[in-house]
């Protein structure tokens, strides 16, 4: 399926996906930056104070998938930068793609998840 953004380019939205979804406005989510090509929301299950998934409005899915679109990649990325200005994260945050199965991959448009606010502790815990 295609829709028409506000600059009136068609792009590529699958009905199926959640995240897709989120973007096309169906399923409501709280936006906290918005740009042409990106998206970020709060997490619906916070495990942090600041917990912010950032996505492609263009449908990835996965951070592979991303990577073969650099420029959305690093739209992605530049998004996760701002969020982090914008919650104040000054002592630091953590970026994270979980990625197929052992990555725990839940939703298959692919998604930042930027994590801070507190002492998030060894990673591998
Ligand atoms: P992952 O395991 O990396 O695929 O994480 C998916 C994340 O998406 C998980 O932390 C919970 C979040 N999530 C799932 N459904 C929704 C939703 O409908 N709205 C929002 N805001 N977040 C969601």
């Amino acid at each position: 399926a295609t829709i028409q953004s506000s600059t009136h380019k068609i792009r590529q939205v699958e009905n199926s996906c959640l995240f897709c979804r989120i973007v096309a406005g169906e399923i409501p989510a709280t936006v906290v930056h918005r740009t042409e090509t990106t998206l970020a929301f709060r997490d619906i299950d916070p495990k942090a104070p600041t917990h912010v998934l950032v996505i492609p409005v263009a449908h990835h899915a996965d951070v592979i998938a991303l990577a073969a679109d650099p420029s959305a990649a690093a739209d992605v990325l530049a998004t996760a930068a701002a969020v982090a200005e914008k919650e104040g994260l000054t002592d630091g945050f953590r970026v994270i793609f979980n990625t197929g199965a052992h990555g725990g991959q839940e939703v298959f448009h692919v998604h930042a998840h930027l994590v801070g606010g507190a002492p998030l502790g060894p990673m591998l815990a």
